[in-house]
């Protein structure tokens, strides 16, 4: 430990730690633009400067440790006046419209530049601004890259390369020409990008967003020939809210499925009912694999971000990947099939929009494989706009439940959000179905937490069954690995974003360690409260096939729930 006086606060503080880190822990608020929590260093905007007694030139807290005995100012004439100096720079070099069009911009409620001009005091920028002139770069289905809003801090670079482990980010050009771009300008949707989007979770201004559906939305909305039926993801109930100032982890649900009724969607279903499904599906087909000496381990596939990275990646896999759609395409599949024929709507009448925490699920609707299944994807972003647009006071809205027949859903599948949910649920049924006995505790805690690889080994009629759950693509990689090099597993949960959906591109600003784990806690929290804890005992999932796709893995359910991945 070392001893050290902050802005006249005599503090003890463990050896090692930055300047800025032993302000945090003091509430003492520094303020940074290329700092994030989780990633290196960088040092590169300096809006973090604070001045060290006995020094002459100013340092950055972010990238300076503290030493014993040092007395450190944060907040002194000299550095308020080197910051606000510095923001201008930094402003200079920003979207030459952007003091015009802050309230357009897509972070006009979330930038932190403007934040941070709060905080600093700046009421004037004297620089002119500098027009770099670059062009949106829209070649991707999930995102959008508007360099000229690009303030070159590099925290999108590194969450790509060092979280990630992807690194489709890199920089170009020099002085205040500098951009961030990908490999030889050839745009995101052209390089290695998974659409992960968390890319944008890192970006502080509007440089980095998703693909807006919601235009779309609006009008389909008010087409009178049009059908329009709404799915839900797990994870975006337990984080919609924190876009209406609601604490994170404030389960939402009936308010959400309230708010999306008067926006005008005709039926208001649940993702999490193709969820069950999934599990019915992807179960048949592990318990034929392991009987038949199928392409073993198994890996889940209903995560799109983690699909293209194995297409980029590891494509000698591709074989091992669950040929079930995901959940949110099998909804749509159903919905424009038994769903039209049980209600009697023309099946072109149905639009289906989905709302989702995650950007590669643009993506996903837009694949060859499977394009017309889902028309629009929302992100949890675009539908709190929506909201806000409508004018609902959402947070006062009575709760109210999802639609029949596809709107019923199982603990199991509201755990899919939180990683290691799909394979608790997975295991729930399986156990069930192969041993033909219920299970005492259903909780599998070894697939549950923060652990970015997680294993566990499950007796099923005396076979041990070896599983293992990687989320996050820097954990995908390393688990990946270690499949190369021999470890036997039967089936894998695999996961592109960190802690799962609820951690995904498309959730609201910010998505910090703590908020993810604030959700993950709320999704397990609806499972224990539901009466209905698994997959195989939907009631509607029974009469799903009893009515329409007959059993598990027939003909009908594989012309419809499954694919092949042609990439
Ligand atoms: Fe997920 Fe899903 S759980 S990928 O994480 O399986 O986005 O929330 O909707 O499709 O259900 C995301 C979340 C989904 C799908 C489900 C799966």
């Amino acid at each position: 430990m070392v001893k050290i006086n902050i802005d006249g606060l005599d503090l003890e503080v463990r050896d090692g730690i930055s300047i800025l880190e032993a302000a945090r822990q003091a509430h003492i608020k520094i303020p940074t633009l290329c700092y994030e929590e989780g990633l290196s260093v960088y040092g590169g905007c300096r809006l973090c400067v604070v001045e060290i007694e006995g020094e002459a030139l100013l340092k950055p807290a972010c990238a300076t440790e503290v030493n014993d005995g040092m007395v450190i100012k944060t907040h002194s004439p000299k550095v308020r006046d080197v910051r606000r100096t510095l923001f201008e720079l930094i402003v200079a070099s920003h979207n030459i419209d952007c003091q015009l069009n802050c309230l357009t911009c897509s972070r006009a409620g979330s930038c932190e530049l403007r934040e941070i001009a709060e905080d600093i005091g700046v009421s004037n920028i004297r620089l002119a601004t500098y027009d770099k002139g670059y062009r949106d770069d829209r070649s991707s289905y999930s995102i959008v890259r508007e360099p000229n809003k690009c303030i070159t801090c590099g925290r999108c670079i590194r969450k790509c390369e060092e979280v990630q482990e992807v690194g489709i980010f890199t920089t170009a050009n020099r002085g205040p020409a500098t951009v961030v771009t990908t490999f030889k300008e050839k745009g995101m949707g052209n390089v290695e990008c998974t659409n992960c989007g968390q890319c944008i979770h890192a970006c502080p201004t509007g440089a980095l967003h998703e693909v807006y559906h919601y235009e779309k939305v609006w009008e389909v909305l008010h087409d009178r020939d049009k059908y329009v039926v709404v799915q839900t993801a797990p994870a975006v109930r337990v984080a919609l809210s924190e876009a209406f100032g609601l604490k994170p982890g404030t389960i939402f649900t009936g308010q959400m499925v309230a708010g999306l009724r008067r926006l005008g969607f005709d039926r208001v279903f649940d993702t999490n009912f193709t969820a069950d499904l999934t599990i019915m599906e992807e179960g048949t087909e592990l318990i034929e694999r392991l009987n038949n000496n199928g392409e073993l381990p198994m890996f889940t596939s209903c995560s799109p971000g983690w699909i293209k990275y194995i297409e980029h990646f590891y494509p000698e896999f591709i074989d091992n990947l669950s040929t079930c759609k995901s959940p949110q395409q099998m909804f749509g599949a159903i919905a424009k099939s038994y769903y039209a024929d049980k209600s009697n709507i023309p099946r072109d009448k149905i639009v289906v929009v989905s709302v989702m925490p995650c950007t590669a699920k643009k993506f996903e609707a837009r694949r060859p494989e499977m394009e017309g299944d889902v028309d629009y994807v929302l992100t949890t972003r675009e539908l709190a706009r929506m909201i806000k647009e409508a004018g609902i006071d959402i947070t006062n809205l009575n709760a109210e439940e999802h639609d029949k027949l596809m709107g019923t859903s199982s603990g199991a599948a509201d755990i899919f959000g939180a990683t290691g949910g799909v394979m608790e649920a997975a295991l729930r049924t399986a156990y069930e179905l192969v041993t033909g006995e219920k299970l005492g505790q259903l909780d599998f805690k070894n697939v549950r937490g923060e652990a970015g690889i997680k294993e566990a080994e499950v007796t099923l009629n005396g076979t041990q069954l070896k599983v293992a759950v990687a989320h996050g693509l820097g954990n995908v990689r390393k688990l990946m690995e270690l499949i190369k090099s021999g470890k036997e597993y039967h089936f894998v949960e695999l996961m592109a974003c960190p802690g799962g959906c609820i951690g995904g591109g498309g959730q609201p600003i910010p998505t910090s360690e703590d908020i993810r784990r604030k959700r993950i806690e709320a999704l397990y929290k609806i499972d224990k409260n539901k009466k209905l804890r698994k997959s195989h005992e939907n009631p509607y999932i029974k009469k799903l096939y009893q009515e329409f796709l007959d059993k598990h893995g027939s003909h009908k359910a594989h012309e419809l729930l499954h694919t092949h991945y042609i990439n």
